[in-house]
């Protein structure tokens, strides 16, 4: 019986393995053209990052789960960082990585598109 669930839970994941090979396969044409910082943040590949979309990569980026970003968790560049880090303590916290949305949008459509943030790759 064992046995038998351990084989079906190897096929499972042999099978979503298979998957998820099809799936990044599919995303090839789409890795020329959007970063891979911004593939991570565009949840519904899209091509725009939305406020929620930018708001749920801060626990993206927040590798050691402490609640705020170090630089070497940042995934972007020094530029960014000094304008993310508000009262400049060297640390990002989620309100400061939020607040960074209205600094990026320069068109102010309330999304931000990957032109909008290439200066800070
Ligand atoms: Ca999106
Ligand atoms: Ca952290
Ligand atoms: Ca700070
Ligand atoms: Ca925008």
């Amino acid at each position: 019986m064992t046995r038998k669930i351990r084989f079906a839970i190897m096929l499972l994941c042999f099978a979503g393995g298979l998957q998820l090979t099809a799936c990044s396969d599919d995303d090839d044409d789409l890795e020329d053209i959007i970063d891979d910082r911004l593939d991570d943040l565009d949840i519904d590949d899209n091509l725009v990052i939305s406020r929620s979309e930018w708001h749920n990569g801060f626990i993206l980026f927040d590798d050691d789960e402490d609640l705020v970003l170090i630089f070497s968790e940042f995934r972007f560049n020094g530029a960014l960082f000094d304008l993310a880090d508000a009262n400049l303590d060297g640390l990002v916290t989620q309100t400061e990585w939020d607040n960074l949305v209205d600094r990026i949008d320069t068109n102010d459509n309330d999304r931000i598109e990957e032109s909008e943030l290439a200066p800070y790759f």
